[in-house]
Order: C-alpha cells, then structure tokens, then sequence
C-alpha cells in the first residue's frame, strides 16, 4: 500500500507531554526514567524499511527518524537473566519480543515518519519501529520497556498471535489453545 492503514485497538490515549514518561525496568542493571526534555535529548538516527502487517499489507520505504534501541540497551544494561521484553503502551496495550529481536541496529523509538512527526493514530509522540517482525510488534504510544527472564504474552500474542512474529516465515499465530 501506498497509504498508511491506522490499526489499533482502542481509543487512541490523549498524551500531555507535561506528564508524559518513559521508563526502563526489569532485568536491567540501571533502572531508567526519562521525561518528554530528557527523552528529546537522546541521541536520534534516520533509518528507511518496510512495514508487514499480519493482516497481509505491506508498506514499504519508510523513513523513521528516533532514538536507536541500542541507546536504550546500552544505558540500561540488560542482566544476564533478561532473554526477553514487554513493550508498555499507554493504556495498558502490551507486546512481547525475545532480546535478540529486540537489540538490533534497525530498531527504534520513532518519533518521526518520512519527515514528519507521527500523528496521534500513527502513535505519536512515541512509538517503537520492529522492522524485521510483524508490524504488530511496534508500539504505538510506547511509554515503558520491560526486561523479563520469562516470555510473557502481550495483548495480541495472548489473543493468538505469534510469540515472535517473523513475516519471512509467516509466523501469525501462536499454538492455538485445544478446542473443546
Ligand atoms: N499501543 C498499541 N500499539 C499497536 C497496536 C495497538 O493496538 N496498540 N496495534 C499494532 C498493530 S496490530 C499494527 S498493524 C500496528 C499499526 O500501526 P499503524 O496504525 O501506524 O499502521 O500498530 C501496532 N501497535
Ligand atoms: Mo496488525
């Protein structure tokens, strides 16, 4: 698609970058909490890539402008326990991805989107960019990062979808739960 499909569930949450936060915590070494001036002085990159949708569209050529998760990674210092994270979005909305996943170079806490800073339905003011795994995966309105030992399923991965959610291997859905 040329378009950008907004798909979500729920009410898009009404952000106040007065209160807003981010926060780092878990199997971390540094635990971490940033406001919206702290958070706007990390350092940023550009990155461009592909978006897949589990519901079969894809967008591609994205440019996305925001803080790399390595940044993140870097200060926060992942235990030796952490093999996974839950990312928190406003609202209460969760996903789950193993670390290795989630540390690598493409991957970033976006505040931008070709240029321009992403819409409220796009997830602003923050959301993070998975570009290897189902769009799913990225966060809209990303306000935390959880280091667990464990896997724990997100909101849709505990609705079925896939733990991991590579679309190279149509990863979708997750063992399904047995039909009575
Ligand atoms: N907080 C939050 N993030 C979310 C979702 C959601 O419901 N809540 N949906 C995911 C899904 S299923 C998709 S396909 C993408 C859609 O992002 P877009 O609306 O910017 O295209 O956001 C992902 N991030
Ligand atoms: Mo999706």
């Amino acid at each position: 698609t040329r378009k950008w499909p907004v798909l979500h569930y729920g009410e898009v949450p009404r952000i106040d970058l007065a209160t807003w936060d981010f926060q780092v915590y878990g199997e971390v070494e540094e635990e971490l909490r940033f406001d919206w001036e702290e958070w706007r002085a990390l350092p940023t990159v550009e990155r461009t890539g592909d978006i897949h949708c589990v519901t079969r569209w894809s967008r591609l050529d994205n440019r996305w402008r925001g803080v790399p998760v390595k940044e993140i990674l870097r200060r926060a210092r992942p235990l030796p326990a952490a093999r996974f994270v839950l990312l928190r979005a406003a609202g209460g909305w969760t996903t789950n991805l193993p670390l290795e996943d989630f540390d690598r170079d493409d991957n970033l806490f976006a505040t931008h989107h070709d240029d321009e800073p992403l819409s409220p339905e796009h997830g602003g003011p923050l959301r993070a960019v998975i570009p290897h795994l189902y769009f799913w995966k990225s966060a809209k309105w990303v306000r935390a990062v959880e280091f667990l030992a464990e896997d724990r399923p997100g909101f849709w991965e505990l609705n079925g979808y896939h733990m991991r959610g590579d679309p190279w291997e149509s990863e979708r859905f997750g063992d399904l739960p047995p039909e009575d």
